[in-house]
Formats: structure tokens, sequence, C-alpha cells
């Protein structure tokens, strides 16, 4: 299969201000597609793992041959961190306490404030290039850290919230200021996507 960014559902200014248009395109059209390609690229002459989704790849990355091993991990990483990062975004949708999510947020972090927090200190704090997560580890929620394009998947965990920390995600607007592009962010989750992406990895 030839491998593209997910289909991106709302238009580059739908989440201004908070995410502004110019970003998205560029992230969008130039980052995220270049992951795509790239793969793509790597994936030239391996026929047995152009019929596997990213998902697939990353879950069993022992079975891509070695030379092409690095390649195929930070851009089906790239591919697949951009999927769930792009398909979580959306304005105007609160935490909802009752819904699934929400209670397993507050069972767990005790408060959505307490979580939120967590969550921006684990942004915040990544050194360099890479993401923070909220994940489904077995049947416990975690919030972790990957470098570079690595993803929960490698680590058999689902991702359920992600933030790209990658300067590339915030410098147009807020040049170095990451604490403000992540405060920024709480504006622009979709929460019932989330309860779904949770629902769908407890079952
Ligand atoms: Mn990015």
């Amino acid at each position: 299969m030839e491998h593209k960014p997910i289909e991106l559902g709302y238009s580059y200014d739908a989440l201004e201000p908070f995410i502004d248009s110019k970003t998205m395109q560029i992230h969008y059209e130039k980052h995220h597609a270049g992951y795509a390609n790239k793969l793509n690229t790597a994936l030239v002459g391996h026929e047995e793992l152009q019929a596997k989704s990213v998902v697939e790849l990353l879950k069993n990355l022992n079975a891509v041959s070695e030379e092409i091993r690095e390649a195929v991990k930070n851009n089906a990483g790239g591919v697949e961190n951009h999927n769930l990062f792009f398909s979580i975004l959306k304005k105007d949708v609160l935490f909802n306490p009752g819904s699934d999510i929400g209670r397993e947020i507050i069972s767990k972090f005790n408060s959505f404030e307490d979580f939120k927090n967590e969550f921006t200190k684990a942004a915040t704090t990544l050194f360099g290039s890479g993401w923070a997560w909220l994940v489904l580890d077995g049947n416990e929620l975690k919030i972790i850290q990957t470098k570079d394009q690595d993803s929960p998947i490698n680590r058999n965990m689902a991702p359920l919230l992600g933030l790209d920390v990658w300067e590339h995600a915030y410098y147009l607007k807020h040049q170095n200021r990451r604490a403000e592009y992540v405060d920024a962010f709480w504006n622009v989750i979709n929460w019932k996507k989330v309860n779904e992406l949770f629902l769908q990895a407890k079952s």
C-alpha cells in the first residue's frame, strides 16, 4: 500500500487562534507528508512489508530487515504519531468528567487539574524533539514521553492523546516558547475522539 497522511477533516484555520493556519499547513503538507513519502521510499523492494499498515510495521519492527529498520521506525512512527495527533484536534469540545475516559483520568490522576499538570510537565520538560502522550498500557493510563518519532505502539502501548513538541509544531507562532504552545493545546483537544480511542483500546 502507499502510505499517506490521514485526511484532516477540517481546514487549516479551524484551530485558530490556538494553533495557527500557517503552522497547520506546513506541518500537514510538508512534515506529515514527508514521513509518508520517506516510508514509501524505504519500503521499495520490500514487497512483504508493503501490504502492512503503519501500526503493523511498528508493532513488529523485528520483522523489518535491519538495513531499513531505522528508517521504518522513524517514518512509520512519524506517520502514525501525526495521524493520531491531527485526529484528536478540535475546538470547543470540553473535557467531560462523566465520560469513560473522564472517569478513568480522574480515578488515576485524582483530578483533571492534576492530570493536566502532569501532562504539561511531560511536554515541557522533554529535551529536544519528541512527544508527550497519554497512553493505555495494559489496563493502566500512563503519561509518557517519546523521543524523535518513537511511537508508544513500539512499546505495545495504545496512544490516546499525543502532543507533538518538535519545534516545527510551534516555532512559527511561539518561537522558542514551548510552554505557551502546550498551554494553547488544552483548548483544541477533541475529548470525544480521545474517549473513542480509549474505548477501542480497552476492547
Ligand atoms: Mn510534527
